[in-house]
């Protein structure tokens, strides 16, 4: 069988779209291919490009080994055995990022580069928000959802870009002017062998940045090998770094902004800042923005966010924290509130060790599980409370809790088992707790 696509594009989900449709504007019409029945975007390709064949239910190795560059989605692994076939002989297998990398090369624009474990959407928003009130034409886009060749229609000055891991694995020519990884806890153990192979999929950012900024508090965020760099931490600085002195952000000896001015609440939050503020200094966003972004910005959705007070019980949704990292943060942020912690926790787990959770876990009064891996989040927490629903969860928490307490929702899994994602899962939290008001009234 000879094949006449030169571009098969594997995976149909937002990644894959784009790639059709970058592919498509080059006079290229791709093969499509997803190894699921039905694929998520599945009917908009159809309508937007009924000429492009789509197979699902697997990748066929016969046009595989036939085609001259695959394009492959984020969530498909490298090493899936037909495109390991591919690989060894010597096709070009290529990420999106990989294909904005080179289509960029020429116009050569800023670039910035945010990787690690958490922290990634509220550093790339403050950096976005940053270059904004610094009158820079700047664009945010990456894993935060915005797949990067759906940026390419318009020019830009900037672009902030959230890369994942997964991402990063298909990527080698990308040109940041700085990039950083704010840190490395275990994440996606599904999909790699150990924290080490997770972390060197990673660190081969900094390869791609003339600039490396590092964690100083988090040793696993330096790179293999010297390089320019700079760093950030919640100690005093030395020299040229970030830090914070005597409750200011400081960038070497230049105060920033106290930390008791902040909006956003938490310690991983001031590092957050502190390394926004450092990747927009290297391309040159004024003090001022940065310090107007660091008083107003109170955060995103579904991280920590107080979504009621009821009764004198604030419900917070953290329904972000997909990982043991996540939620050992929001647990440590909290852990100066004087009322009890009723956390909802579980969800996929993807391959974690809950066992990590054990020292923040002393901070919770009450734990209620739920999801696939809800079990075991419980074994770790004698007397933990397993139920099959938020709905169930809410109640049990809202039953429990009496005035000054916190109900957290902070998963440490994914929330594919039950939702379609995070999103979804952190709207169902809030729907339950407003249902709850409804029940009230109806007593
Ligand atoms: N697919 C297969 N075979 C597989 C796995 C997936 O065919 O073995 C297909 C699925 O059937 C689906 C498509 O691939 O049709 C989905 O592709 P995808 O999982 O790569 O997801 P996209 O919709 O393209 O979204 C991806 C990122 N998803 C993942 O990395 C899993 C999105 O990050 C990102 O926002 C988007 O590209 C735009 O860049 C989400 C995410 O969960 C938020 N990221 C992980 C995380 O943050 O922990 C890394
Ligand atoms: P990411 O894009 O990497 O998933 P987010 O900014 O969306 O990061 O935050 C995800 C989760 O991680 C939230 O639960 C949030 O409270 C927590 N978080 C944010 N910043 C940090 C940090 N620097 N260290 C640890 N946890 C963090």
């Amino acid at each position: 069988m000879a094949s006449c696509y030169t571009h098969v594009v594997l995976g149909l989900g937002a990644t894959g779209l784009s790639v059709v449709r970058y592919l498509t504007k080059q006079g290229i019409t791709p093969l499509v291919m997803d190894s699921r029945e039905h694929p998520p975007g599945r009917d908009q390709l159809t309508n937007e490009f009924p000429e492009v064949l789509l197979i699902t239910g697997g990748f066929d190795c016969r046009y595989l080994v036939q085609a001259s560059q695959i394009v492959i989605s984020p969530g498909i692994p490298m090493d899936t055995p037909e495109i390991r076939a591919a690989l060894d002989m010597g096709i070009d297998i290529v990420g999106d990022v990989e294909l904005f990398a080179r289509a960029i090369a020429d116009k050569a624009p800023c670039v910035i580069g945010i990787t690690g474990s958490n922290g990634k959407s509220t550093v790339t928003t403050l950096v976005g928000l940053m270059a904004a009130k610094s009158g820079i034409n700047y664009a945010l886009g990456g894993n935060i959802g915005v797949p990067v060749l759906d940026l390419l229609d318009k020019d830009y000055e900037l672009y902030v870009l959230e890369l994942s891991s997964f991402q990063l694995e298909t990527t080698k020519s990308l040109n940041c002017i700085s990039a950083t990884c704010l840190n490395i806890s275990e994440d996606h153990m599904d999909r790699y062998s150990d924290l080490d192979a997770y972390r060197q999929a990673k660190l081969k950012l900094y390869q791609q940045s003339k600039l490396a900024i590092v964690n100083r508090d988090d040793l696993l965020t330096l790179p293999n090998e010297p390089m320019n760099q700079t760093s950030f931490g919640l100690s005093q600085p030395d020299g040229d770094e970030w830090g914070i002195d005597h409750g200011v952000l400081v960038h070497g000896t230049t105060e920033y902004v106290a930390v008791e001015e902040i909006a956003l609440v938490g310690s991983h939050n001031q590092a957050n800042l502190l390394v926004a503020m450092a990747l927009a200094d290297s391309v040159g966003i004024k003090k001022a923005a940065m310090i107007e972004v660091a008083t107003q910005f109170t955060g995103l959705a579904h991280r920590c966010e107080l979504v009621a007070k009821r009764h004198g019980v604030s419900f917070v949704n953290d329904s972000k924290a997909t990982n043991v990292g996540a939620t050992v943060a929001a647990l440590n942020g909290l852990s100066a509130h004087q009322g009890d912690i009723i956390l909802i926790a579980g969800g996929e787990g993807k391959g974690a060790d809950f066992a990590q959770l054990s020292e923040a876990f002393q901070d919770v009064s009450q734990l209620i599980t739920l999801g696939k891996d809800g079990d075991k989040i419980a074994a770790i927490f004698e007397g933990a409370i397993k139920v099959k629903s938020m709905a169930e969860a809410v109640t049990q928490a809202a039953a429990l809790a009496k005035e000054g307490d916190i109900v957290l929702l902070s998963p440490a899994c994914a929330s594919l088992d039950m939702y379609s994602n995070f999103m979804a899962r952190g709207d169902d939290f809030k729907a339950q707790v407003a249902a709850l008001d409804a029940e009230a009234v109806n007593a």
